[in-house]
């Protein structure tokens, strides 16, 4: 029997950190069946924003986003799972978190604050090609 094993980057932002979520969220994900890989805290940089962040240059929300995710310390996590991309994302939920669906992760426990961006306690990444590169970037 072959199992094809799929990985994804997940990031607890700056909001999920400072609110002292980050366990909640690492329930979640290893309730649902998922494999912690590796984890690391990271104080990120400008560079390394705007690499995993490059698909939004140029937006309205880029440089908000981009200072939002300095502003304190991320969990980066590295997780396996047959079609864990998608099952990570159905567990982040929508990226408004007024519309998240309750039961997610941001449907549960983020808001909108009013702000240029939405802090929405997590990054997934949104396809295997995705996961490739924001992988490389935060574990090398
Ligand atoms: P996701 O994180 O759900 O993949 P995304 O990649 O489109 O969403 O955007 C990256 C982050 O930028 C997102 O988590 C929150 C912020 N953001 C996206 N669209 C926004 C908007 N219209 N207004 C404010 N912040 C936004
Ligand atoms: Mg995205």
């Amino acid at each position: 029997m072959t199992v094809t094993t799929e990985e994804t980057l997940i990031l607890v932002k700056p909001d999920g950190v400072v609110r002292g979520l980050t366990g909640e969220i690492l329930r979640r994900i290893e309730a649902r069946g998922y494999r912690l890989v590796n984890i690391r805290l990271v104080q990120a940089n400008r560079s390394l924003l705007a690499q995993h962040y490059a698909e939004h240059e140029g937006k309205p929300f880029y440089e908000p986003l981009i200072e939002f995710m300095q502003s304190g310390p991320v969990v980066a996590i590295r997780v396996a799972g047959n079609r864990v991309i998608e099952g990570c994302r159905a567990l982040a939920g929508a990226t408004d978190p007024t519309a998240a669906a309750p039961g997610t992760i941001r449907g549960d426990l983020a808001r909108d604050w009013g702000l240029k961006v939405q802090q929405n306690l997590v990054h997934g990444s949104d396809s295997p090609e995705s996961a490739a590169r924001e992988l490389a970037l935060w574990f090398g």
